[in-house]
């Protein structure tokens, strides 16, 4: 395919309620969408680099920068034949892993729309529909974070997940699993603690978690290791894996027994699939993360969700859990029974709402041959 046109779009989406997690609240979402035009064909990709630099050492300004400046000069008015030949091209850049992982999403789309297979397909899915879960951040009260889950339940999601932080834990755990005994219930730190808390870990244990989410130190191995000797909960990494070679360092020490896969953190969806083929094969189970994108990048969600060994619910929620409108049509839906549907069409399946997508474009440019 030859890519002849690479359009670059900072967006801003307004969250419909702010999202408060160890790291801070958030009222609003930015990221990059990527257009690339090959042949008459147009492929979308989001890079899931935030505005500040507090999940990820990535923001909009770096990922952007790394874009314009390397990453498309390496492939722009080339023929490319793989999408493996790509990433070749710029294999030089180290890190800048959201920035990577949004333009090989738009060349994903590109090449899925050339075969007129959807995603899913080609990433090798086998699933038309995927469970999901959604994330909820730290609410001020237990009885507001009970209205949500209760709200959240009632429209079929399947596993909650809450945000904790030192002073909004266990009492948040215990207050949960009292009123709903039996649901798929996960905690997610984002590194808010050290190993001097323990104590507060090995008390969660009474609680039957799926699985206690980055717990440690943001970019920790070594640590978590010690820390999951100690516990009955699986320890979950997110943060501290950003390729197959983390992911075999933190199987092997035991630092986790479950995996959270998000291609933004690790580069895109060629790693996303060395790593759950690895993790498929060391029987340990993996799921979705998510990064509050919007429809463009939650239809690749979607499709990478369909494989096999994406076996626990994704943090993969409906359109309406993030924005009041979403740019892409149809927007994403979640069924009464707490899955969602994976696009069939060609491609990310789903249409850009060019006006929607206009109304949220801060800064926009085009990069041609
Ligand atoms: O740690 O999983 C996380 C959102 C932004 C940054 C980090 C995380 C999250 C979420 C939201 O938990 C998950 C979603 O997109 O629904
Ligand atoms: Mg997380």
């Amino acid at each position: 395919m030859k890519i002849e046109k690479i359009e670059l779009r900072h967006i801003k989406m307004e969250l419909v309620s702010p999202f408060t997690t160890s790291m801070g609240t958030e009222y609003d979402e930015e990221h990059i969408i990527v257009r690339v035009d090959a042949e008459g064909i147009t492929g979308w990709g989001e890079s899931v680099a935030e505005g500040t630099p507090f999940y990820s050492y990535e923001t909009v300004t770096t990922a952007w920068h790394i874009l314009q400046d390397f990453l498309i000069p390496s492939i722009l008015g080339k023929d490319i034949s793989s999408i493996d030949e790509a990433i070749q091209l710029y294999s030089k850049v180290r890190g800048h892993r959201m920035a990577k992982a949004g333009l090989e999403a738009a060349l994903w789309d590109v090449f899925a729309k050339s075969k007129n297979i959807s995603l899913s397909k080609m990433m090798g899915g086998t699933r038309n529909k995927i469970d999901v879960g959604v994330s909820i951040g730290i609410q001020k009260t237990i009885p507001e974070l009970i209205k949500k889950v209760e709200d959240y339940l009632a429209e079929g999601y399947k596993r909650i997940k809450i945000k904790i932080a030192p002073g909004n834990d266990i009492q948040f755990v215990q207050a949960l699993r009292k009123e709903f005994p039996d649901i798929l219930l996960q905690v997610d730190a984002n590194s808010a603690y050290e190993l001097k808390h323990i104590d507060l870990f090995k008390q969660m244990d009474a609680y039957n978690l799926l699985l206690i989410e980055q717990p440690l130190g943001y970019d920790d191995i070594y640590e978590h290791s010690k820390l999951q000797k100690e516990l009955k909960t699986p320890i979950c990494l997110d943060e501290s894996i950003h390729s197959l070679a983390d992911t075999r360092a933190a199987i092997e020490l035991d630092s986790c027994r479950v995996i959270n896969i998000k291609p933004g953190r690790v580069g895109g969806f060629t790693e996303s699939k060395l790593i759950h083929d690895y993790c498929a094969a060391e029987n340990i189970p993996v799921w979705f993360g998510g990064m509050l994108e919007s429809g463009i990048g939650r239809a690749g969600n979607v499709a990478l969700a369909s494989l096999p060994n994406f076996s626990l619910p994704g943090d993969i929620s409906a359109s309406k859990r993030y924005y009041n409108e979403d740019i892409v049509e149809p927007e994403f839906l979640v069924n009464k029974d707490g899955t969602m549907d994976v696009p069939t069409k060609p491609g990310i399946g789903v249409e850009v709402n060019m006006k929607m997508l206009e109304k949220v474009t801060v800064k926009k440019k085009e990069f041609k041959m």
